[in-house]
């Protein structure tokens, strides 16, 4: 089993992924639909690739950018806001780019947003000048306020951002929301959004040059593949020719269609992949205008 260290040179692959947590195991799925396998170390830290030679780390999210940063890791599966709060943290100490964020992967979506007290009126960006603000995005925050033009100070905090105007620790806080519950069951509401977040795939700064570049390219196109299936279906149905172009309006989300005619005349058979989501009301009003003998197939795997 490789030891866990940072090289410049190395013929396998190292991707670092949460141990437990959001993106856990949404990050697994999708490396096991690219057609990887593990063998799971004692430790449970490393996983040894057995289908190709790509191995895993199991970190905490927060030590995925620095893997990929010290060479430890060649990619990672972590969450924008994490990976843009490390960027932000670097280049405030002068520090280049480390990685970059290679590919949004569907999952783990949020926001990082301000609340305030839902008492308050919300008047813009300008109210906060003096105020102090929790979060655990520093440098997200203080860029974004720089940019505002407003002087507030940021409170760090690790966790339980939610509490701090209770506790009296901040005015108002920065922080994730995905439902909106935990700001609801604190009394405080969503102002503005200061990050679109979702998990992506992190991978380094410069391209890689040995062997992993091979591997690299190779996992990725996979990747594509399966985030672009994930929610397309293959639609197959029989249509009389003059009602093709109307159809064809009801797709407007499916790629041009494969087109079969019969020899002996009658209604073409066409098939087209779908990228939106095929309802059955959708179904419904195809056949309306005139598509017969619908059929929505999953699609296993494309190279597409
Ligand atoms: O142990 P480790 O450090 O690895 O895990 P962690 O506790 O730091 O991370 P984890 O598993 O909580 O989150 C991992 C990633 O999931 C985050 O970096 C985000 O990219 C993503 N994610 C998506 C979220 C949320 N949604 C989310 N709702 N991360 C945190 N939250 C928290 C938020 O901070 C707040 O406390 O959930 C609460 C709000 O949720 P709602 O649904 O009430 O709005
Ligand atoms: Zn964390």
């Amino acid at each position: 089993m490789s030891p866990i260290v940072a090289s410049a040179t190395r013929d396998r692959l190292r991707i670092a992924i949460q141990k437990s947590g959001r993106l856990a195991e949404p990050a697994r799925a999708l490396l096991s639909a690219c057609g990887l396998s593990w063998r799971e170390s004692r430790d449970k830290l490393f996983c040894y690739g057995e289908s190709l030679p790509v191995d895993l780390l199991l970190v905490r999210d927060d030590d995925i950018p620095g893997l990929i940063a010290d060479g430890v890791c060649d990619f990672g599966v972590v969450g924008r806001n994490e990976l843009n709060e490390q960027a932000a943290a670097r280049a405030r100490f002068g520090l280049s780019d480390a990685y970059r964020e290679m590919h949004a992967l569907g999952f783990g979506g949020c926001r990082l947003m301000l609340a305030i007290p839902e008492t308050w009126d919300w008047q813009g960006p300008a109210q906060l000048e003096g105020m102090r603000i929790a979060t655990s995005y520093p440098a997200i925050l203080s860029d974004w306020l720089e940019k505002q033009g407003v002087r507030a100070s940021v409170v760090e905090l690790s966790g339980s951002v939610e509490i701090a105007p209770k506790l009296g620790t901040a005015d108002l806080i920065c922080d994730l929301v995905s439902s909106g519950a935990t700001l609801l069951a604190n009394q405080l509401k969503p102002v503005e959004t200061l990050l679109e977040s979702e998990a992506v795939l992190a991978g380094p700064a410069r391209e890689l040059e040995d062997q992993r570049a091979d591997l690299a390219a190779m996992l990725l196109r996979r990747m594509e593949g399966v985030l672009k299936l994930k929610d397309s279906k293959l639609l197959m149905f029989r249509a009389d020719r003059d009602t093709v172009p109307a159809l064809l309006r009801l797709l407007p989300d499916a790629d041009p269609p494969t087109y079969l005619a019969a020899e002996t005349g009658g209604p073409l058979s066409l098939q087209t992949m779908c990228h939106g989501l095929v309802t059955w009301q959708r179904l419904e009003e195809l056949e309306r205008a005139g598509a017969q003998g619908l059929m929505v197939l999953s699609v296993e795997r494309s190279l597409a």
